[in-house]
């Protein structure tokens, strides 16, 4: 295990929410969903902490939301605003670091083993960045800091929202075999209940495993989790990571073959796909289909068009083609997924500086 290095994993609290809440003060304290209308087919992108409490979640359906929480307020994305925050976000983290690397538009890993302003210990930097969120965005945001990537990350979900969480070497064997296996970076909902069917519920049981029985269970996943419920993770902080492709997928909580369902999966997969070249002003020439049966063999179907796209209608026509082209006859499938690559132009993922084109990386979002 790597002692040497400092890693901070900064994660922004309800990020869209929390940026309406600050620019709306009519919405703050409030119950806040940002997404799509309930009256069609939205989705909740994310909710204020106040409409957690009653369960509302990320990527749930707006009518399920207001089900939960009648007096929910549904506000549209602003996009626009939500990438300049981000861009001042990354403005205050590059003050501490100049090794970031920004996972997302309200996440990022620090590597501050180097202590650019000769703070001190890396709690007292964590601390020192959300100070200077809280005073310069009026945002909160919570920090997980540790020796790795990995657990970094996991330590920034312990105490949301504006959490400090500091988990050192010492502590970090016990905290992983005691963590419930579903807290674990990696496993979705359908691995966390095909483990507590095998009766793995926590770290500790994991552990348990060898890493040849979690292969054979888990398959080339199985590696991954031997090292993860070890806190192994070598992985260093790529500031310059380029990404060549962007996929959402899901796997359905039951294996499907009603065409109905196929199609409303697939449009609600294009939705957040789209979603998400939006916000990172990405449009891509080449859109691949992935389908996994329940029998676990995977195809993927792709088309390529000369001039890029990154609007809904065309992936979603795109997509419609490429199911038509698979043959799904007599067959289940367990999961469906979409990507775009081949993108137009490299993106400018950090501080609006070209990205090296040696560098390589893509993003799939569960
Ligand atoms: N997002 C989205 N669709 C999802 C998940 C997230 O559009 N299914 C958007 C909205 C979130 C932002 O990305 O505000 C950041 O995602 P996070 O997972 O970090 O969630 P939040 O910041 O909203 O909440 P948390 O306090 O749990 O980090
Ligand atoms: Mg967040």
């Amino acid at each position: 295990m790597d002692t040497r290095r400092k890693i901070i994993h900064i994660d922004m609290d309800a990020f869209y929410a929390s940026v309406d809440q600050r620019d709306f003060p009519e919405l703050r304290g409030k119950s806040v969903a940002v997404g799509g209308s309930p009256d069609g087919r939205g989705v909740v992108a994310t909710a204020s902490y106040e409409a957690r409490k009653f369960g509302v979640r990320s990527a749930m359906s707006s009518r399920q939301a207001l089900q939960l929480c009648p007096h929910l307020i549904f506000t549209p994305p602003r996009f626009d605003v939500y990438k300049q925050v981000s861009q001042q976000l990354r403005d205050i983290f590059r003050r501490y670091t100049d090794l970031i690397e920004p996972l997302s538009l309200d996440e990022a890993y620090l590597d501050v083993s180097i202590d650019k302003l000769g703070i001190g210990s890396a709690m007292d930097i964590a601390r020192a960045i959300k100070a200077t969120i809280k005073e310069e965005l009026q945002l909160t945001a919570s920090a997980g800091i540790s020796v790795n990537k990995f657990i970094a990350k996991i330590a920034s979900d312990q105490n949301k929202p504006d959490g400090l969480t500091f988990i050192g070497p010492s502590k970090i064997t016990s905290f992983l075999e005691t963590l419930p296996i579903d807290r674990f970076f990696g496993v979705g909902k359908v691995t966390a209940s095909k483990m507590r069917k095998l009766n793995i519920h926590t770290g500790a049981d994991l552990k348990r495993l060898d890493e040849e029985n979690l292969v054979r269970i888990f398959g080339k996943t199985g590696h991954y989790f031997y090292n993860m419920v070890r806190g192994i993770d070598d992985r260093p902080v790529q500031p310059n990571r380029k990404v060549k492709s962007i996929s959402v997928e899901d796997t359905f909580s039951k294996d499907v073959q009603d065409q109905t369902a196929i199609v409303e999966e697939l449009n609600r997969l294009v939705n957040k796909l789209s979603q998400r070249l939006e916000i990172r002003n990405l449009s891509g020439k080449t859109l691949t289909l992935k389908i996994k049966f329940n029998d676990f063999v995977q195809i993927t179907r792709s088309q390529s068009y000369s001039l890029p796209f990154s609007d809904k209608d065309t992936i979603y026509n795109t997509a419609c083609n490429l199911l038509d082209r698979a043959d799904l006859r007599n067959k289940k499938i367990r999961l469906l997924g979409v990507t775009v690559s081949n993108f137009s132009q490299p993106e400018l993922i950090q501080h609006g500086k070209q990205l090296s084109l040696f560098d390589e990386g893509e993003i799939t979002d569960q």
